[in-house]
Formats: structure tokens, sequence, C-alpha cells
């Protein structure tokens, strides 16, 4: 169906290929996951020259093309976007990872987001939106707690979603950050897709320096598939409604395939860490491989495990350093490997666990916050009172 008064021409109901999670900073930032240093392309010698006229570049000229191929935008409409489209150097600035990587610190990273304020804050924010947090555990099986601490991991619940027009930040990173150039190609088309279906204003549009939008910062992929009117108003807002913020992050969750009623992850106390075996578990990588007997077989001791764990279960035993200070190990359970896929990082996903922990600790009839600024190592799960 043709609607050519849609300011981005036709109306199309694109599939949505893009499974990439959310707010991918850490990922980004990752040495690992970043290629050669920022070299701009073609005509732009340097930054300032490529603020001034992306709509002139080839390569974007070739990327509205597509675009007008594949989804029947007008060109034109496309040509005075992008014409207004700034590149933002901070931004490249901001992805690009150090040249020589530090060590990250797992406890520096920690005391960013678990702090006494966001658990004060978090509780606030859940009560306020109690009905809503028990409606969409209920629906989706993933434990309040964990919706809470993701939307203040992200946001502090709302409160910092970010400054940067997306279309600079999709731009810049499409058309100036080759390292990640195709993912952001993607989510720039994704973008794109997004306002016309929405009838946004896509020089309006807020969000991080990655293009992340809204109270759960939801990439604009993730956005088009994941979320949800969860307030059921019609439309599908995750800048001013915490309720479809809520919903959403439930309904991504659950779609990245969480366990309800099932545990997220575990202390582990590992005494012979440079054993050929431990070093080759925890390089299996964050996907659960590792199967719960061979821990005890390889002495690993885990507290409180469910007895109902099978010996095949499944987990990740991950390593948490912070220089100067004895690692942390933790197996995670497939509840954990779900949470990674919002944020690519065992940290962040580690901080959004700790941080629902303090919520729950902190919503006990007893009220006692936990020593936050000190390392807390979950007995249990989160998903146990749930
Ligand atoms: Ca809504």
């Amino acid at each position: 169906m043709r609607d050519s008064h849609s300011i981005f021409g036709r109306r199309a109901r694109a599939t949505v290929p893009c499974l990439v999670a959310a707010a991918m900073v850490v990922l980004l930032a990752t040495p690992a996951e970043a290629g050669p240093p920022f070299p701009p392309k073609r005509r732009s010698t340097h930054h300032e020259q490529s603020a001034r006229d992306y709509v002139g570049r080839e390569d974007v000229r070739l990327f509205i093309t597509e675009m007008v191929e594949r989804h029947g935008f007008v060109r034109r409409e496309l040509d005075k976007l992008f014409s207004k489209a700034k590149f933002q150097a901070s931004i490249v600035k901001a992805i690009t990872p150090p040249v020589t990587p530090q060590a990250r610190s797992w406890q520096a990273y920690r005391q960013n987001f678990v702090t006494a304020q966001r658990v004060e804050a978090g509780l606030r924010f859940r009560e306020r939106h109690a009905e809503t947090l028990a409606r969409a555990s209920a629906q989706y099986g993933v434990p309040e707690e964990i919706i809470v601490s993701i939307i203040g991991v992200e946001t502090v619940y709302g409160r910092n979603m970010g400054t940067y027009r997306v279309i600079d930040s999709l731009s810049t990173l499409a058309f100036d950050y080759p390292p990640r150039a195709e993912f952001f190609r993607n989510e720039l088309e994704q973008f794109l897709l997004l306002a016309r279906d929405n009838n946004l204003d896509a020089l309006g549009v807020k969000g991080s320096f990655a293009g992340a939008i809204g109270i759960p910062q939801f990439m604009p992929g993730s956005l088009r598939r994941f979320a949800v009117d969860f307030d059921g108003n019609g439309q599908t807002n995750l800048a001013d409604s915490p309720v479809d913020a809520i919903g959403s992050v439930a309904n991504f969750l659950a779609s990245h395939g969480w366990s309800r009623d099932q545990p997220i992850a575990f202390a582990a106390r590992v005494e012979n860490a440079a054993a050929g075996r431990i070093r080759a578990m925890v390089d299996t990588g964050i996907k659960p491989a590792v199967r719960l007997a061979e821990l005890a077989a390889s002495g690993i001791a885990v507290a409180d495990l469910p007895a109902t764990l099978g010996a095949d279960t499944p987990l990740t035993l991950f390593e948490l350093e912070t220089p100067g200070q004895p690692t942390e190990y933790r197996i995670g359970l497939q509840n954990f490997y779900v949470l990674t896929r919002y944020n690519r990082s065992s940290l962040y996903a580690s901080a959004v666990f700790d941080l629902a922990e303090a919520l729950r600790s902190a919503a006990r009839p007893v009220a006692t916050l936990l020593p936050v600024s000190a390392p807390v190592l979950p007995p249990s799960p989160v998903s146990r009172t749930n």
C-alpha cells in the first residue's frame, strides 16, 4: 500500500533480520570487536568535512539508493534528511577502544551501577509501577527485579536516555566508523523504517551515542522487533512510557529464551584457576556449554545450587577481574546468557544481576540494604522468590 503523504514514502512492513541486543556499548568498546582505527572514507579527509556533506558522499548516495529500492523511500526526502545529519567526532571517540587496552575492572564497573542511590531509586520505580511489573513478570516469566535492574542500569530509570540525535549517531557510525559499519548501516536502515512506521520526525529522535533509544535503550532493530505497546494506547513509545518500557524489556528477554523460575548465576570458588582444565572452561565463552558435572570434577565449588539442576545442566564459567584483587568466578546459566543478549558483556549481565539482587534484598519486609560497595556474591538466584 502506497502512502505518498508519509514523509518517508511508502509504508512497508519489512522483516527485521537484526537480532542484536540493545545498548551494545560494552561490546562495541571491547578490543575484540574493534578493527583498524578510524579512517574517514573517500571524500572526507578529516572529520569536519564529513560533517558538512553526508548527502554528497558516494557511500551515502549508495545507501540512499538501496533504501529507495528496497523499501520505497522517497529519494528527495532521504536527501533532505541526510543533508541535516551531522558527523559527531565525540561519537567516534566514545566508541573507539583505547590504543593500549587496559584490563577492565569489575569492581569499578560494578560501582557505577550497584549503588545505594540506584537501589533506592529502583525501589521507588518498582513501587510506582508495581502493577505493571507484576503483569509483565506473569506474562513473560521474567523476575520483576531483573526488569527494574536493566532499566536502572541503562538509564537510571529513564533519567539519562541520551542527548545525541539518533540520525547523527547512526550516520556517524555507519559511514565514519568502518569497524562496525555493517552493523550500524543496518541499524540506520531500521531507524528509517521505525521513523516511517511511527510517523516520527527522524531528526527529533534522541538517544545514546550508539543510537540506543528510550528508557530501556533499544537499538532501532531491537525496538522494531521486540518493543511492545504494554499500556495499550495504540503506540509503542519507549521514550515516554515506562509501562511500554517494562513490557518491552520483559518481551526482549522472553524472546531471547528466558526460562521462567530458573536461576541466573551463582558465585563459584575456584582454587586452581591456572589449571588447564579451568582455563579451557573459561575460554569456552559466554554461551552455556559446560556441564554442571564438570565443575565438581574440576574442584569448583558452587554454594546453594538447587538440587533440581541436573548434572547435564549447561552453564558458563566466567571470571570478573579487578586489577590488584583476586579474580571473582561465577557460573551463569541460560538466563544469564539471555542477559548478555541485551548487552554482550559478562560485566554488564553481572551488574544487572547484582543490582537485581540488591533490589530484592532491600524489598524484604525487614529492609536492610546490602553493603553495596562491597562485593556481593549472591548465594541464591534472583528467580528464587519469583
Ligand atoms: Ca504505549
